[in-house]
């Protein structure tokens, strides 16, 4: 097979250039290089993007020998890799990171300021690749963190999409998208290398062929594909905190073949040949904007397949020798599948092992079963992705025959381990025949997969007890459980330069690397002066936020107020109007004097949430929030005690300023839908106390902080599982709670919409009748949760005692650790030498 520009053999001795030493000299030397030779342009007219990207590139240059270094040890030392094949990266800013990754924060600084540039201001001028929707781009991004830091030989696979998840705007207080053009002013991180593109073949059908003669003949099929694409890869940095390893982030950009641009053009139809490559770039050009609920068009699914087939091919061609015997593939590569959005990889390793290595199936299934493990995300079962199979047939036609046979096979198996039970066969079949015939994409995730893993504890035990209960009973090994974890250096060190140094200062700076090391902070929990610290560098943070949002929304934090955050995707199951309602209940209860104003503590309720631009109910959430933000901030009693902010657009920039200033983070979602959370990770490592159920990672953050210091409100897994089952009547609390009746009334009565009724209609209707995630059976237990809260924060000295126990013992939530786990549990890969 052919190998463009495949890579040299790296030896002991290829020649590496070094990176310059670090000095402020030095720094301004390679700043003003870039500015002139690459950025063309002098200090004077240099706008402010100039001088970022000119930043940018002279960081790169103390990062590039390690990387250089890191990726021809991994060629020439072939060690075994993990290759994380993940649809979202939520990378956020890169400038702040590689220079902490660098140690050059202060060379930067010092450097620049001699050039009369202020550092901080080119930090705005990036715009974050948003790669991503939520808590599943932004984990894949934390763990290459890791996996760099921890100097695992490692590659993360992606889409370099050219528009990321949309710009929220509100208009009214309604949602509004704009497309996310991040790349407009170019990105000084990416490296395209269109030498080492890959040709990605869909459509076309699968003809049989027979070869040998008589006896000996064997039938074969052929995929003859119907068109092409070409992906181009884009490498990105990804540099290990000071420890001289820089991994790579390969990312794939559609491109139309330039044979089929050629042959349309020489017919002499100019403007079909564009067509035809704006057709092929379609592919890597947006991020599909759901969270949680996949979405089932065909471009997705090209998409899909556009980047693992990519990645499979690079991988096996660019990184394995020449010659590499491919029966011992999962002694080199373990393929984590991250959710089941590249789980067409499957069957594409199958297909390249069968159809073009020439492997007995059964050969190629062994060596399939030993290189994919699947990590799966979701509890909800409308998330679990689904491809009807004329769609896929349609588009990968030798890639459905090689489903139907590994499901053929697979049933065979169950067939006999359950004595023929059709009932079992019909639920497990990776081929799902009702409402319309369709592959289960988790189902043949978990066929294929040497593991399956969870999120966190509750999740990895609820996958065995209940979503893909029938394949643990078949296979009880196979499933694991990963609790997630968050990077130390975006989210405290970088995101929290204060609390950092405060730590630092007690306990040396190991915890950047070794998050378990906070624990040593424990008993100055009791230490009054280091508490007034806490809460010093806390209300500096929260000082840091209102400027910020001044800046940023013209949006007014009062300082001096309980910061209580609710940062994460706009969903139903997340229960955004649970909180909503117990402000509703605040100013209900001051409006009408039940409630005097003394008797609440001051309190500035933040949200942060994108909806899915199809999503309505999540929409009209979105509106209802922005227009009791709206009654309640313009009440003149009201706001006095109460404000709430909605600041739009909530991405990886705004939570780092958001969550190193909250006080208090609601994780409410019903029990059993979240299946783990990584904001509520970040809140309690810069010092903040939860409000939760016993959902997700929310259980474990709760027996480690213990439950003094955690707010646990609402029904358990297995109790809200036993209302739903018993049939749940949400009208029953309406009826029976005054205090929420009149919460409820005031939206119905039109109080947050002028007066209208039609308005928030169905917010409400959707409550009293249907409260799929039992909002109202809540409700009560929430409220009272509340009161515990304020309780707790008029005491000062003991809330901050809290939030110091909440940081010191949260160091297992370091994605450090959720690596360490993969690797002992899943990859089996070890660190390189240094
Ligand atoms: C889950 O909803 C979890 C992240 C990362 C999300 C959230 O609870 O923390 O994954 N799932 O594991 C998701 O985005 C598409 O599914």
């Amino acid at each position: 097979r052919g190998r463009v520009g495949s890579v040299t053999r790296v030896t002991e001795s290829t020649p590496l250039i070094a990176s310059p030493e670090p000095s402020v000299e030095g720094f301004v030397r390679e700043y003003l290089r870039e500015l002139n030779f690459t950025q063309g342009t002098v200090l004077e007219r240099a706008s402010t993007n100039d001088k970022y990207l000119a930043l940018a590139r002279t960081v790169r240059h103390y990062l590039m020998a390690s990387w250089m270094r890191t990726t021809s040890e991994h060629l020439r030392t072939q060690p075994k890799a993990v290759a994380y094949l993940s649809a979202e990266y939520l990378l956020g800013r890169q400038l702040d990171n590689a220079l902490i990754a660098a140690d050059l924060t202060d060379i930067a600084s010092e450097a620049l300021a001699s050039l009369g540039i202020d550092v901080a201001e080119l930090r705005e001028a990036e715009v974050e690749p948003g790669l991503g929707n939520g808590g599943l781009g932004r984990l894949a991004a934390c763990f290459i963190d890791s996996l760099a830091t921890m100097a695992i030989p490692a590659i993360g696979y992606g889409i370099r999409y050219e528009y990321g998840i949309f710009r929220q705007k509100f208009e009214d207080g309604w949602q509004v998208e704009k497309p996310d053009r991040w790349l407009d002013n170019g990105s000084p991180w990416e490296f395209a290398h269109p030498e080492h593109e890959v040709t990605v073949s869909f459509g076309g059908h699968v003809e049989t062929v027979s070869e040998g003669e008589g006896a000996d003949a064997v039938e074969t099929s052929r995929w003859v594909p119907g068109w092409e694409v070409l992906g181009v890869p884009y490498n990105y940095m990804v540099p290990g905190y000071r420890n001289g390893c820089v991994n790579t982030l390969r990312l794939w950009s559609a491109r139309a073949t330039h044979a089929f641009n050629l042959e349309t053009f020489n017919y002499g139809d100019y403007a079909e040949a564009v067509r035809a490559q704006t057709f092929a770039e379609n592919i890597s050009k947006v991020l599909y904007p759901e969270d949680s609920t996949p979405q089932g068009k065909e471009l997705r699914l090209q998409q899909q397949y556009f980047f693992v087939a990519c990645s499979l091919r690079d991988f096996i061609d660019q990184l394995l020798p020449q010659g590499f015997d491919l029966h011992r593939l999962p002694e080199r590569v373990c393929f984590q599948l991250n959710d089941t959005h590249p789980v067409i990889a499957v069957p594409e390793l199958m297909r390249i092992l069968v159809d073009e290595e020439g492997f007995a199936w059964d050969e190629a299934w062994e060596v399939t079963q030993g290189c994919f493990a699947y990590t799966c995300h979701t509890l909800l079962p409308e998330a679990l992705e689904v491809w009807p199979v004329d769609l896929l047939g349609r588009l990968l036609p030798r890639h459905l025959e090689i489903i139907y046979r590994i499901n053929d096979e697979f049933l065979e198996e169950v067939r006999e381990a359950s004595g023929d039970d059709a009932v079992l066969v019909r639920r497990m079949s990776i081929i799902a025949e009702h409402p319309g015939r369709a592959v289960r994409m988790a189902h043949l995730a978990t066929v294929a997969a040497t593991k399956v893993n969870g999120v966190a504890e509750l999740h990895s035990q609820l996958l065995r007890d209940k979503v893909l209960a029938d394949f643990a009973r078949l296979w009880p090994e196979k499933f694991t459980n990963v609790t997630n974890g968050v990077t130390p250096r975006r989210f405290v060190r970088m995101a929290n330069p204060r609390l950092s140094e405060l730590i630092t200062e007690a306990i040396g700076d190991g915890w950047v690397t070794d998050l378990d090391r906070l624990r040593e902070l424990e008993p100055l929990a009791d230490d009054p002066e280091f508490r007034r610290r806490f809460r010093e560098v806390k209300s500096a943070n929260k000082e840091r936020l209102a400027d910020f949002l001044a800046r940023r929304d013209g949006i007014e934090v009062p300082v001096d107020t309980m910061l209580d955050v609710m940062v994460k995707r706009l969903h139903e199951y997340k229960r955004q109007t649970l909180q909503i309602l117990h402000v509703i209940t605040l100013y209900d209860g001051i409006v009408s004097g039940r409630l005097a104003l003394e008797d609440v503590v001051p309190r500035t309720v933040v949200f942060g949430a994108k909806a899915a631009p199809g999503y309505a109910m999540a929409k009209q959430i979105i509106g209802l929030i922005n227009h009791v933000a709206a009654v309640v901030n313009n009440h003149p009693e009201v706001s006095r005690v109460l404000r709430v902010a909605f600041p739009a657009n909530y991405n990886v920039t705004v939570a780092e300023t958001l969550i190193p200033a909250a006080d208090l983070s609601e994780q409410i979602s019903l029990a059993g839908k979240e299946a783990s959370g990584t904001g509520n990770m970040k809140f309690a490592l810069n010092g903040a106390l939860t409000i939760g159920t016993d959902d997700g990672a929310n259980v474990e953050i709760r027996q480690l902080v213990g439950d003094d210091h955690f707010f646990l409100f609402g029904l358990t897994e297995p109790e809200a599982a036993a209302v739903a089952e018993a049939g749940y009547r949400p009208a029953t609390y309406y009826e029976e709670n005054a205090t929420l009746r009149r919460a409820l009334d005031l939206i119905a009565r039109g109080e947050f919409s002028g007066g209208d009724r039609q308005t928030f209609e169905p917010i409400v209707s959707n409550l009293l009748g249907e409260d799929r995630f039992m909002v109202l059976a809540d409700y009560q237990s929430y409220l009272d949760a509340q009161q515990r809260v304020e309780a707790a924060y008029r005491d000062p000295d003991a809330w901050s005692r809290s939030a110091v126990l909440n940081v010191a013992r949260s160091g297992f939530f370091s994605s450090d650790r959720s690596m360490r786990d993969y690797l002992d549990r899943i990859w089996h890969a070890e660190p390189l030498e240094s």
